[in-house]
């Protein structure tokens, strides 16, 4: 299976085109991305429910701090509807930068996502929920149910660490992880897998997503060249445990951050290296990604996402990975 995320930092409608031509070029999902300073998640999936007939459209990644959880179940349900059934929901912890700047505490994200998959289940089959015992530790309900049943809409969680992605294995429908590379999909599985024996599931009846940073084009040089920024970003906000994973010195990851928090993107052009790029995205000609697509999937991951930046032409990339790499 083959998705694509968008972030709304662009008008709605023109996701709307870029997600139609998706669809026509055979991915099976699309994905929102939900920050608070973009435009919002829910009103971008309503409008992509009335574009499209059979792509399945999600959140990509929503968090329990910023909505209620009864809140969330209503909205994704609404989309559901809407979509004759089409809706995802994909969880995360979210930003703790973000939360401080949106005056939100963020306490124990695991507990947290663990409660809040165990209330969404209830709501979405039209449960009145109560919280009781150390289930409601988080997560609290007295009595809320929803007028009209959402359906049963699989949960995805967006996970990296060892514990979320074991929770993800556990709780969950699918997993989203915001990576690129086999090692780190090594790496990921093995957690997931933890999650779904202690559940009795099998990986075939998960979906492991490869949220990877993607950029493709025919010529090589403009492909790396716009995945190039992205990857300074991840390289500057990755944990030391995954920059070792890729042999990337913790100092040449902080000069990135600098140069970042400076707005020095020239400097960026230089200083992201290409064992940076091979760790942090999938870029190339359609041969390049094809091969290392190829490489994940042999992994056991079960659907390719095509995250930022897509490529430096989202229609053309968008095109390219439809009949280079979906229809191979
Ligand atoms: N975040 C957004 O805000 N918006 C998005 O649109 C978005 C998209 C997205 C897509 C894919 C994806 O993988 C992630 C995405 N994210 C997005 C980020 C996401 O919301 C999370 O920030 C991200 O997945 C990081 O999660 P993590 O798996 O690294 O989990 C963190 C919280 C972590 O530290 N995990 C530890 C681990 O080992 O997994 C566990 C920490 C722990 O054990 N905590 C305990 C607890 O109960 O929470 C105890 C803590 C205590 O203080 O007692």
């Amino acid at each position: 299976m083959y998705g694509i995320e968008f972030v709304p930092n662009e008008p709605v409608l023109k996701l709307a085109h870029y997600t139609k031509l998706a669809e026509d070029n055979g991915f099976s999902n699309v994905w929102i991305t939900d920050h608070y300073n973009n435009r919002d998640v829910y009103s971008t999936l309503a409008v992509l429910a009335m574009c499209t007939n059979r792509i399945k459209i999600g959140t990509g990644v929503t968090n329990p701090y910023t909505r209620n959880l009864a809140i969330t179940a209503s909205s994704i349900g609404s989309i559901n509807e809407l979509s004759g059934g089409r809706a995802v929901l994909g969880l995360g912890p979210g930003d703790k930068a973000t939360f401080d700047a949106m005056g939100i505490e963020w306490t124990k994200p695991l507990s947290m996502m663990r409660e809040s998959v165990s209330v969404l289940r209830e709501f979405f089959a039209g449960k009145k929920v109560v919280s009781e015992g150390e289930q409601g530790e988080l997560v609290r309900f007295n009595g809320a149910k929803l007028a009209f049943k959402p359906g049963n809409v699989p949960i995805y969680l967006g996970a990296q660490g060892p514990k979320m992605l074991e929770l993800a294995g556990e709780v969950a429908d699918g997993v989203l992880i915001n990576a690129s590379h086999p090692k780190d999909f090594e790496f990921a599985i093995k957690q997931v897998e933890k999650g779904l024996s202690k559940a009795g599931k099998s990986l075939e009846e998960f979906d492991v997503g490869a949220y990877t940073s993607f950029s493709i084009d025919k010529n090589a040089d403009k492909a790396k060249k716009e995945a190039t920024i992205v990857v300074a970003f991840i390289v500057a906000g990755s944990p030391e445990t995954v920059l070792s994973r890729h042999n990337i010195p913790k100092s040449e990851a902080d000069a990135i951050a600098e140069m970042i928090a400076k707005g020095d993107f020239g400097g960026l052009m230089e200083a992201v290296s290409d064992d940076m790029l091979n760790a942090f995205s999938v870029y190339g000609t359609p041969e390049d990604c094809l091969a290392r697509v190829k490489e994940l999937q042999e992994i056991g991951v079960s659907q390719i996402i095509a995250g930022s930046p897509i490529g430096p032409n989202k229609e053309k990339s968008i095109k390219l990975i439809g009949k280079h790499i979906i229809n191979a």
